[in-house]
């Protein structure tokens, strides 16, 4: 099997594939799109991904969209390492996670990135024309199907946007969601066993720790989810998987302006620092 997947450092969704394809040990080759320059605009990849998103799974020359699908299309290819609970009301309470990644949490993650650090970034990158045409590139049907306008605002106006504080808090009442399923000494979100809920929901903690946010579960706040994360990251493949694909200024630019940002973030979330 030869599977290439399109994908970004900085993508959520392209490191949750990457940690499931570690895990299921499914190698695979890369083709980088760097999503803060505009590479996904390129009439090639809009080709491969109409909406104009990472990641895209190329498996024997057959395109797989969506990182959700991609993990139940390889979970599928693959049953023995399935990351999908087999026990019926175990695997729809995983389902019930990806999904709400899918609706809730991947929307308010991109709109905290690019509120908190991504708008400096694309600026510092692209200069004003250049942010002009990156945010004009974005299609009808993106992330979400009113991203173009949000990223716009986000981009534009950070936590002054129309929203902004609104998804800081929905971020917020996920994190709380997972505290709930992992109290009584669950280590896992689902059946006490790892599963594709734990896939998905690393990324988007993992964010929050790159953006110098782990206040929002650290100092008792979430003693749970914290200690989820540590055994997160104390996997063998969290290293590879979410560190090591995303370039040092990358790396600089969340922490630095994430770090500057969380004042804002904890006074929304009435968090005293
Ligand atoms: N539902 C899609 C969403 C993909 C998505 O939102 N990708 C983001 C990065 S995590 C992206 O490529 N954004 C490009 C942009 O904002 O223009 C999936 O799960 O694969």
């Amino acid at each position: 099997m030869t599977f290439t997947l399109y994908h970004h450092g900085s993508s959520v969704c392209a490191a949750k594939v990457r940690f499931a394809m570690a895990e299921k040990e499914m190698p695979w080759e890369g083709v980088y799109i760097d999503i803060l320059k505009g590479e996904q605009f390129e009439p090639d990849y809009i080709k491969l991904n109409p909406k104009a998103v990472v990641p895209t799974l190329i498996h024997d020359e057959r395109v797989i969209l969506d990182s959700t699908v991609i993990i139940e299309y390889l979970d599928q290819l693959d049953p023995d390492s399935s990351l999908h609970p087999t026990d019926p009301v175990d695997r729809a309470n995983a389902r019930l996670w990806t999904k709400a990644v899918d609706e809730d949490l991947h929307p308010a993650c991109g709109a905290m990135t690019f509120v908190c650090s991504h708008r400096h970034t694309v600026l510092k990158n692209l200069g004003e024309e250049g942010l002009k045409e990156f945010l004009a590139s974005t299609p009808p049907l993106s992330v979400t199907s009113n991203w173009k306008t949000q990223k716009d605002a986000f981009t534009r106006y950070g936590f002054d946007a129309p929203g902004a504080d609104e998804k800081v808090r929905l971020y917020d009442t996920y994190l709380h969601k997972m505290e709930e399923a992992l109290l009584g000494g669950n280590d896992w979100l689902v059946g006490n066993t790892f599963s594709v809920a734990d896939v998905s929901l690393t990324p988007y903690v993992n964010r929050l720790a790159m953006l110098s946010m782990g206040g929002m579960w650290e100092n008792g706040r979430l003693p749970n989810v914290d200690a989820w994360f540590q055994r997160i990251k104390g996997m063998p493949n969290f290293t590879a998987s979410f560190i090591d694909w995303v370039p040092d200024h990358l790396t600089n630019d969340l922490r630095e302006n994430g770090a500057k940002s969380w004042p804002e973030v904890a006074k929304i979330l009435d968090i005293s620092i």
